[in-house]
């Protein structure tokens, strides 16, 4: 019975149909976050990103301190980003889908670090 269950999702799967892939992304996001920030506004590269644990900080690679300009966040997920490493220092709060242009709140060229939740 298990497996007959589980056909129609393999054969979906395969089919790649959207409804499938939704209910994947929401246990995804259950317990990772996508983040992306990038170097110039705009999202314009260089940039880095990953999917990140929650509630843990990550300080960014040195191509990338003090030198972010755009930082987007996964739906459903909020980061605050801080201006020194190890989540110490100012901070904003970015939520879903992020900021662009990070001269918009005072925060152009200042990140070194974040930590995510949702
Ligand atoms: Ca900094």
């Amino acid at each position: 019975m298990q497996l007959l269950t589980l056909l129609p999702l393999f054969a979906s799967l395969a089919l790649g149909a959207p409804a499938v892939s939704e209910t994947l992304s929401s246990i995804t996001s259950a317990t990772l976050g996508g983040v992306r920030y990038c170097n110039n506004v705009g999202y314009k590269g260089p940039c880095e990103g990953g999917v990140y644990s929650r509630n843990l900080c990550y300080d960014v690679t040195p191509e990338f301190n003090d030198r972010i300009s755009a930082f987007s966040v996964d739906q459903g997920t909020s980061c605050t980003v801080y201006q020194d490493y190890r989540c110490k220092g100012n901070k904003r709060t970015i939520g879903f889908p992020g900021n662009g242009d990070l001269r918009n709140i005072g925060f152009n060229d200042i990140i070194s670090s974040f930590i995510c939740t949702w």
